[in-house]
């Protein structure tokens, strides 16, 4: 068991670790001490604390593993302000009004400044209590982020809630929904700041909506803490938030791969044959999910042996087929003294209470539970010891924890007076409804670490809060078949990406509903490009799996899935660097082109890592539309076609057997051909396609090792690098690798595009010229012997990109 889950101590408060320096502005009048922290030269903390002692608290948000660099401060006073300035930041606290200002370092420029500031309210009656800033807006400022917000990706205007909800058959605009990230970023004129609000209360985010000229955010309930985050980019400002409240694991590689789910594939036959008819049409799958019905009368930690008799059996054919069994479990616990998990719970006395000391009893899928509080430290320790059955002798690969927000029927939550243990400083529902979930999951991971150590885990969890990503991927949960879905799927998995959550995705297809073949096509060929590729529906309204459509569709939808398995090695890249290093895998348009001020009410297009631009289309027929190209050398991806026109709009064809996605000149893709499931060539022979561009220097990346398991933490893995230098008949590529460059692939082969008007190619490895460079089609082939330093490719036409 793990040592830690047994710290019954508080959390860790945040910013215990790291050289932070602190400043407290005490107040006679206002009773209230302002506290600065500065964790990094762009990164700060503001808490405002009743009273002249400032009692923190346990931290949800920031993780335990963040080690606060500090930062290399200047301080001084002018009059009524204190300033501290960091080799990014000049910020001044105007000491007698308790504001707190932010400014760039070199041009002075305000980021952030305070209005009228912070703001409290208590009731006298009820003690109810009430905090809230105000800050000055600007004109041109924009805003994005905020988790899971079924609305259009700029949130300037709007007004939001965080309170994890269940809301079903949401649509656009509906708030609040089942996960509260509450981490805001700004963008205005080239410049971008990020902020979050580190309380777990009901809490409010207002962009402009009462006041335009006011930002204000609050909760009811809790500290006003939050955490402002400045950086040139706003990609390095959302890869600085996610190392605050944590990167995640590095996800096994099968979990990038295809995952089928339906509520429910029941009984076992029914699993069987689905991935019978999968291997017989030759489309890739790594993971069935099974719902609900696998279970006895739908309680937890049981299985229904009527229709599933031999639970193990059945996990280990799937297993040797290439399928990993993802099993749904819900927080509720049936009150059923026959069922040793209920019984347990009471004995150790590990269910929820109301204030008053009775238990929590609500009604969910199983009839009356009563409900883990998770958010004690033994209980989760609890939890995770239930699974070990499920992942240790019947050998699930994966957890799915639904109604986590937490909801209970009719579409409601806990009572507000429910008591929390919230890891030693024990509250009421009004603090803990937003973490509940994230606790669960914290829970779940944990149960996977312990019962399968040698394995990574694979866990999805519907709500969540700020540091999701430490625990779990996620899904957007319950859509609907519909256009106007498949557009907010298209906005969620961007703004989730851009609020710390790389590894989500919808569920494709659409949950509720059927969706016609050219909405499913249309899906599928999006959520291919999403951290999570998951079909998943509700079942009630026809099969949804990919040959339901037509054969056309279906041809499509493979081609599709095919796609994604060809670039694995890529996307598994963009996950050990997002892992690493907190750099989002999904890139608004926007906050890559942060300068063109153009792109800021744009939505559809994102970059998928650091090569390829993609577009989701989001209405039906549309057999062509206008779509942005970022400045530089771009070719699509399909026929590497060059576009000729770039940083502006350009119309082009959408034909439905593919999605506009764009490759950057210079790039290199790394690829693998398509394979029915991760590791069913156990070293596939690794390509490295390679775009010309005629002039500069493109960096690229490639990230290796076994997939699963932890041996990469010891060395066995291979970390590539390589530039890219463009001339306008030649090209160079220089190749650098940490670890052993040819364990992963058993051989590798460069592949060049861009070149189809060249007559003939030739090219030298390390000097030595290479015979075998051949062509094929519109790309030339050159096979590579292990590895190079560095290969020089000329060609005798010049300037391609005028012919
Ligand atoms: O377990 C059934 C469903 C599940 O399929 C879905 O993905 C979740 O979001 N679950 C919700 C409960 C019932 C929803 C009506």
């Amino acid at each position: 068991m793990c040592a830690a889950f047994h710290n019954t101590e508080k959390r860790k408060l945040p910013l215990v670790r790291g050289p932070v320096i602190r400043r407290e502005y005490g107040n006679v009048i206002s009773k209230i001490t302002l506290s600065v922290w500065i964790a990094e030269e762009g990164l700060v903390r503001v808490a405002y604390f009743p009273g002249a002692v400032a009692e923190d608290e346990p931290s949800y948000a920031v993780s335990p593993e963040y080690v606060a660099p500090g930062a290399e401060i200047r301080e001084y006073d002018e009059p009524g302000i204190h300033v501290i300035e960091t080799r990014l930041l000049r910020i001044r606290v105007r000491t007698e009004e308790q504001k707190v200002d932010f400014y760039d370092i070199v041009t002075d420029e305000p980021l952030l400044t305070d209005e009228s500031g912070f703001g409290r309210e208590s009731k006298d009656w009820t003690g109810d209590c009430r905090v809230w800033i105000r800050k000055h807006l600007q004109d041109t400022e924009h805003f994005f982020g905020l988790g899971d917000k079924p609305c259009a990706l700029n949130l300037r205007g709007k007004y939001f809630s965080m309170w994890g909800a269940d809301h079903y058959d949401f649509h656009e605009e509906s708030d609040p929904l089942y996960k509260s990230i509450p981490f805001f970023l700004s963008l205005r004129e080239g410049r971008a700041y990020g902020l979050l609000f580190d309380n777990t209360c009901r809490s409010y985010f207002d962009f402009g909506a009462t006041d335009e000229t006011v930002l204000s955010f609050g909760s009811f309930g809790g500290l006003m803490n939050y955490y402002f985050i400045y950086d040139r980019r706003p990609l390095d400002i959302v890869a600085a938030y996610t190392r605050l409240t944590g990167t995640p694991e590095l996800p096994p590689l099968w979990a990038l791969g295809y995952h089928q789910s339906k509520w429910s594939y029941y009984p076992d036959k029914a699993v069987f044959n689905l991935v019978e008819r999968f291997r017989d049409l030759g489309i890739p799958c790594d993971a069935v999910h099974l719902d609900q019905h696998y279970m006895r009368n739908k309680e937890g930690f049981t299985w229904d042996l009527q229709n599933f008799p031999h639970p193990a059996g059945m996990v280990g054919t799937l297993k040797e087929q290439g399928i990993k069994t993802v099993l749904i479990v819900n927080p509720g616990v049936r009150i059923n003294p026959e069922h040793p998990v209920w019984r347990e719970g009471m004995e150790r006395n590990y269910f929820c209470r109301r204030s008053e000391g009775n238990l929590l009893s609500e009604e969910v899928w199983p009839g009356l539970c009563n409900f883990p509080d998770f958010t004690s430290p033994a209980v989760r320790d609890w939890w995770a010891e239930l699974y070990r059955k499920d992942i240790e002798e019947i050998g699930v690969c994966g957890l799915w924890n639904d109604m986590n927000e937490p909801v209970v029927f009719p579409d409601r939550t806990f009572p507000m007076d429910t008591r929390h243990e919230y890891d030693g400083m024990p509250c009421s529902h009004e603090k803990a409804h937003n973490i509940y979930g994230q606790c669960m999951a914290e829970a779940s991971r944990e149960a996977m670490k312990r019962h399968a150590p040698g394995r990574r885990p694979f866990l999805l969890s519907r709500s969540g809060f700020a540091g999701l990503q430490r625990f779990s991927a996620t899904w957007t949960g319950d859509n609907r078949s519909n256009w106007e879905h498949l557009k907010l799927a298209n906005f969620q998995c961007q703004r989730l990406a851009a609020s710390g959550i790389s590894f989500a995705g919808s569920d494709a297809g659409g949950f509720l509903g059927h969706p016609t073949p050219e909405l499913f096509c249309r899906w599928m060929q999006m959520a291919a490009f999403h951290g999570l590729f998951r079909n998943h529906s509700s079942g009630e309204f026809g099969g949804q799996e990919p040959w339901m459509f037509g054969l056309e569709a279906a041809g499509y939808v493979k081609a599709a899935i095919e796609g994604r398995y060809r670039l694995l090695p890529y996307i598994y890249t963009q996950f050990h660097r997002y892992a690493e290093t907190g750099m989002p895998v999904l890139r608004s348009l926007a906050l890559q082109c942060f300068e063109n001020m153009d792109t800021y009410w744009r939505g559809a297009e994102f970059f998928f890592g650091d090569h390829l631009y993609v577009i989701p289309i989001h209405e039906p027929q549309e057999g062509g539309r206008f779509l942005y190209i970022p400045e530089g050398v771009w070719y699509s991806y399909h026929d590497d076609s060059l576009m000729r026109e770039t940083g502006r709009d350009v119309w082009v064809k959408c034909p439905l057997d593919f999605l506009p996605v764009y490759v950057r000149g210079g790039a290199v893709v790394p690829r693998w051909p398509v394979q029915q499931y991760v590791g069913e060539i156990p070293r596939p022979p690794l390509s490295l396609d390679v775009w010309w561009a005629p002039s500069g220097e493109v960096e690229s990346r490639l990230y290796e090792d076994a997939g699963d398991g932890y041996g990469y933490r010891h060395g066995e893995c291979a970390e590539h690098e390589f530039l890219f230098r463009g001339g306008p008949s030649s090209l160079e590529l220089s190749w650098t690798c940490r670890g052993d460059p040819c364990a992963f692939h058993e051989s590798a082969e460069v592949v060049l595009h861009g070149l189809s008007d060249a007559v003939s190619v030739a090219a030298a490895m390390d000097g030595i010229p290479c015979g075998s460079v051949r062509r094929d089609g519109r790309v030339w082939r050159i096979p590579v012997e292990g590895k190079f330093d560095r290969l020089s490719v000329t060609w005798d036409r010049e300037n391609l990109f005028s012919a």
